[in-house]
């Protein structure tokens, strides 16, 4: 099969993996070298871009929301399943958007995509240490990739070969469990059998493994990679981890389209350079409603109607003092 040939060849061939590269940014950013990286193998990290303290008060803050659901309107997280709890890093507010709409990151985006960028999802992320591995290898892209039902795919072959998406993930204390890992240079192969890693015959699947690198790192350390190669977090892992995932979209190929509208605060938007708001898609499209997003889920798990019911009755026993107030008043 001329796939299966396709892919062996173009894994053999692939340079041999190597540890993880890491630009220190602290100092001075140097965007060639990292755009260099990147494109060549695929992933690469950024350490010092961000301000302790920054980093600090988004935490802080982030562990008030992950402390309780969000219910009924009071702040706290979504929930998608067991080992997850999200937060949409907008409605932390403030510096959570510095972080997340940092400029000098939009620029190595841009210059790695060769025009425009647009943020079409970003979620900050509690990771439950796990026994078991929920979150597998996968890639983000592969010819007829499509983001729902409703969604008409437009990502052809030709479309693929460019730099279609950059994903993001910083993280928000030191990081060694639960690290981001990278199948080295795997964004040539272009996904031949599709984005899920279990898809690919064994042999292909064990040339994969060997070139997974695992990128350990610090607080405030930002993984940026293509996310047409094969990545996710490593797992099983003995240990929580709180990352915030950020991905662009190429707008040459994907057009000024988001994968769901993004909740921003009104008092937020005015301290957004132009640039930052491009890059928020302010004015852009999209293709899953927030109705129907991935991350509302909850609302098709069998504890939602019950909750909803109680939610629904919360302030019961004040109707009645107000219901037995106003029968005293008329009498
Ligand atoms: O949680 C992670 O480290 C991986 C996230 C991921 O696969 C993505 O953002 O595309
Ligand atoms: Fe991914």
């Amino acid at each position: 099969m001329a796939t299966i040939e396709l892919s062996m060849l173009k894994l053999n061939e692939l340079p041999p993996a190597k540890e993880v590269t890491i630009f220190d940014a602290s100092e001075c950013l140097n965007i060639n070298p990292i755009v260099d990286c990147i494109h060549e193998r695929g992933f690469c990290i950024i350490r010092g871009l961000f301000a302790e303290k920054k980093l600090n008060s988004v935490l802080t803050l982030a562990e008030k929301y992950f402390s309780t659901p969000a219910i009924a309107g009071a702040p706290g997280y979504w929930k998608v399943d067991h080992p997850k709890k999200l937060i949409h890093p907008f409605t932390l507010g403030g510096e959570a958007l510095d972080l997340v709409l940092d400029e000098r990151v939009i620029d190595i985006v841009e210059a790695l995509m060769g025009g425009e960028c647009i943020l079409a999802e970003t979620m900050l992320k509690f990771d439950k240490k796990s026994r078991y591995a929920y979150f597998p290898l996968h890639s983000d892209f592969a010819v007829g990739w499509s983001k729902s039902g409703d969604h008409q795919s437009t990502l052809d072959i030709k479309a693929l070969k460019k730099v279609v998406g950059i994903g993001g993930a910083l993280y928000l204390h030191d990081t060694v469990e639960g690290a981001f890992r990278y199948c080295d240079s795997t964004h040539h192969i272009l996904s031949p059998r599709g984005q899920k890693f279990h898809s690919y015959p064994q042999e292909e699947q064990d040339a994969m493994l060997a070139r997974t690198i695992c990128c350990e790192g610090l607080r405030g350390d930002l993984v940026l990679f293509d996310d047409r190669g094969f990545h996710g977090p490593s797992q099983p892992a003995q240990e929580n981890r709180t990352v915030i995932l950020l991905d662009y979209f190429n707008v040459n190929i994907i057009g000024r389209t988001q994968v769901a509208p993004m909740p921003i605060w009104s008092t937020d938007i005015a301290s957004l350079t132009d640039k930052q708001l491009r890059v928020a898609g302010v004015g852009a499209n999209f293709m899953v409603s927030p109705m129907n997003y991935a991350h509302t889920r909850f609302q098709h798990n069998k504890l939602h109607k019950p909750l909803a019911w109680v939610i629904d009755h919360a302030y019961l026993t004040q109707h009645f003092k107000n219901l037995v107030k106003h029968f005293i008043k008329r009498t």
